[in-house]
């Protein structure tokens, strides 16, 4: 506390929460009943966020910036049809205002959602780590996490295929801990400086712009073809976990190997696990398609409201521990971030739970200006040597200070550490802070020789792990031999996955190689598959009309390991998950069934949707409006057979609309029910109620489907439905 006072660190916003010096009553400042400077009353929430100005604008004359009220819904004008005066300085204001609202997006990672929550430690780690997060049982430590696609603009729609960001922040009581990791555990380069490479590669074409956040294109996989690095991550991304079912239902990875420092200075190698205890779950291609028209916003929507609705999303924390030793020991190098460390070699070590309970108030405010930084660490955590890390750490900084046009991003309320700020960085664009010490420098004797270096032995400072060394080498521009092992893993990954996944990154790469122009460019990306498993690029090339290759089995082995698949197991519960109740307004008995099973579901924690031909009390939704892929389930009411009548179609919809709703639930492997003649649903399309995921029940029995059904949400995507290559 002393330091704080004698360096004199005033943050204005804090003064603003008390008696204000600067202001005239307070009558502009006004803070939510029950959110200034007190917590949510949510768990983990220490209410730090709130201490910040919060306004509302409620009962306030408008003022400009500088605090004078003005009208500034007319502009002033030399009469009343007159020219508008260059004096009027409230118009002037507003505007520039305006045009400068945009700040640069992200030139990665632009298209993200966001929410606050907690981490909980689930025990003491201090034998391990002196992260204070991590030092007693129960401890909860406020979070933000943000989600993201990798390749899109800011605007891009949320269901394309894409490697997912998982940035999460720790507002430690030691400093800001980010790790700012992915929902793949590997990456598509081993070397920082191939970076912009790999983007401009991937990015839309300079000379038109298109496509938009999509790999599906000559550039891409030339970039793909000709480095081979990438391969594992490209097959993760083309299979389930590039198209999660939502934000909620991916895992998480640090990526990279990171260290675990204790008070002593013993080091440990770890790899960060977040895994989702939604269940994994995945979409499928065509469904993901239609979602990025039906809609763009379904991956933010779905956390929103998941929030909202008080469906917390959770994930396990784990690390895989591992001595200095291992480096090398598994058969591929730990820095290398192409690599997975099988659990079977080492199992993963609970550390922990990860929680989202609160949303954002303002996202511009929160998620925009959120600026994560892997070289953000605390004490008790340190990096690796890993080549793509090291890169990282340069990057982070430098795109912030483009993107805020300054230093004092930190500054900003989301970038705010929760706990205090004492050094001598000064001045700079948008500096909030009114520094009082006049020996801003170290050392010094006129501010009492504060704020002092903090070290391993003093003040809880962070410090490098003492076993980290370099090697006696020479400089080199070249990559490690202990890396070059591009094909053996993602060949463990595609023989990890069950049948109908492992079609699904056959299918992914048909689509995307039949978007590339050039014949080389498939050539070489099919000489890749090759490599990694002869099926594979077989499968690929028959779409291609390409020739069979003959196999290259130079890394070509039998080994699988566990927990890779997307489809490996069913979901935990149906909570939050949307079913569509198919009814008719015709119809008081339909509408009334439909009325008792959402009530079952609502019972049971989903989220069912009555659809009928208008709005009218009890229907949510209409046919015009609505589409198999914004459900997880179908079920058809009793009574609607004329519906799918082919011959009596309906103006209030598009044609069709109810029968297409069903067949679609079913081509995506949706589980889907019907009541009585609501089985006209499936005779139209052909569907047998005899096939897994698909129950028909009379009246009588409709009191069961609810216990029924629910099965079928819990399996998620019945993948009998989808044909796998013979
Ligand atoms: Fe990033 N990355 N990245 N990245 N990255 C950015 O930082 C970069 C990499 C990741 O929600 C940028 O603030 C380089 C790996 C996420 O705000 C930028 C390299 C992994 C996010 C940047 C990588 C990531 C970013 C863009 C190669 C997974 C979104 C805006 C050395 C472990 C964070 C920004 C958020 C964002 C650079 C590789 C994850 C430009 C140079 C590997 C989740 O600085």
């Amino acid at each position: 506390m002393k330091a704080s006072i004698s360096t004199g660190l005033l943050l204005l916003n804090a003064v603003a929460n008390a008696a204000c010096p600067y202001m005239d009553g307070g009558a502009s400042l006004h803070k939510r009943a029950g959110e200034s400077g007190s917590s949510s009353g949510l768990p983990g929430d220490d209410g730090f966020f709130e201490k910040f100005y919060v306004k509302d604008g409620e009962g306030d004359y408008t003022t400009t910036d500088f605090g004078t009220p003005v009208d500034d819904t007319n502009s002033l004008k030399a009469g009343e049809r007159g020219p508008t005066l260059l004096e009027d300085f409230v118009l002037r204001t507003k505007i520039t205002r305006f045009d400068h609202e945009r700040v640069p997006e992200r030139a990665v990672h632009a298209r993200g959602a966001a929410a606050h929550g907690y981490f909980e430690s689930c025990g003491d780690f201090s034998n391990i780590t002196s992260a204070s997060f991590l030092g007693k049982e129960g401890k909860k430590t406020p979070v933000f996490l943000r989600f993201s696609t990798v390749a899109g603009s800011r605007g891009s729609a949320d269901t394309v295929r894409d490697v997912h960001g998982f940035a999460l922040r720790f507002y430690t009581g030691e400093g800001n801990y980010d790790i700012v990791g992915n929902n793949i555990p590997v990456f598509f380069i081993q070397d920082a400086i191939q970076f912009p490479d790999l983007i401009h590669s991937v990015k839309p074409s300079p000379n038109n712009e298109i496509p938009q956040a999509a790999t599906a294109h000559d550039s891409a996989w030339d970039f793909f073809g000709q480095n081979p690095s990438t391969m594992h991550t490209l097959l993760w991304a083309l299979s389930g976990h590039g198209i999660p079912r939502s934000f909620r239902h991916m895992d998480g990875f640090g990526v990279h190997t990171f260290r675990f420092v204790n008070d002593a200075g013993k080091s440990k190698l770890v790899k960060y696990h977040f895994k989702t205890k939604q269940g994994l779950a995945s979409l499928v291609w065509s469904e993901a398609l239609v979602l990025n028209g039906q809609n763009p916003d379904f991956h933010r929507q779905d956390l929103f409201d998941a929030i909202e609705s008080k469906n917390y999303p959770e994930w396990d924390i784990g690390v895989q521990i591992m001595d200095e030793d291992d480096v090398l020991r598994f058969g591929f190098d730990l820095n290398d971030p192409t690599k997975i460390v099988p659990v079977e070699l080492v199992p993963i070590t609970p550390i922990g739970k990860l929680v989202l309970n609160k949303n954002t108030k303002n996202y511009f405010a929160e998620t925009e200006q959120a600026m994560f930084n892997p070289g953000h660490v605390v004490r008790g955590i340190d990096f690796s040597d890993d080549p793509l890390l090291q890169g990282r750490l340069f990057s982070y900084v430098d795109t912030q200070l483009n993107r805020h046009g300054g230093p004092n991003f930190e500054q900003l309320p989301i970038n705010q550490p929760h706990s205090e700020v004492h050094n001598n960085n000064r001045d700079g664009a948008g500096q909030n802070m009114i520094h009082l010490n006049t020996a801003p420098y170290t050392p010094n004797t006129l501010n009492g020789g504060f704020p002092k270096p903090a070290t391993q032995n003093a003040g809880r400072g962070h410090f490098t792990a003492p076993a980290r060394k370099i090697v006696d080498a020479h400089y080199v521009r070249t990559v490690s031999p202990t890396f070059l092992d591009y094909w053996s893993q993602p060949r463990l990954f595609f023989q990890s996955l069950v049948p109908a996944e492992q079609q699904m990154v056959v299918n992914a790469a048909r689509f995307e190689l039949s978007k590339v122009s050039s014949e080389a460019v498939r050539k070489a990306a099919v000489a890749q598959f090759n490599k990694i498993s002869n099926d594979l690029a077989k499968r690929i090339a028959k779409a291609l009309g390409m020739a069979p290759p003959a196999p290259d089995p130079g890394y070509y082995h039998n080994n699988k390991t566990s927990g890779l698949s997307t489809f490996g197991n069913p979901l935990p519960n149906i909570k939050t998950l949307n079913i569509g109740i198919l009814a008719t307004t015709t119809s008081h008995a339909s509408l009334a069934q439909a009325v008792s099973l959402a009530k079952a579901f609502k019972g049971k924690g989903a989220v069912p949707k009555i659809v009928g031909e208008y709005i009218t009390p009890g229907v949510d939704m209409t046919y015009s409006a609505t589409d198999a892929v914004v459900f997880d389930g179908v079920i058809v009411t009793d009574g609607t057979s004329a519906l799918f009548s082919m011959t009596s179609a309906s103006s209030l919809y598009p044609p069709q609309r109810p029968a297409s709703i069903v067949r679609d639930a079913f081509l995506y492997g949706k589980p889907i029910a019907a009541v009585g003649d609501g089985k006209a649903g499936f005779d139209v399309s052909s569907i047998s109620p005899s096939q897994d995921g698909v129950y028909c029940v009379d009246n009588s029995g409709v009191g069961g489907l609810p216990d029924t059904f629910e099965a079928g949400l819990k399996t998620f995507k019945f993948v009998g439905r989808f044909a796998v290559d013979s």
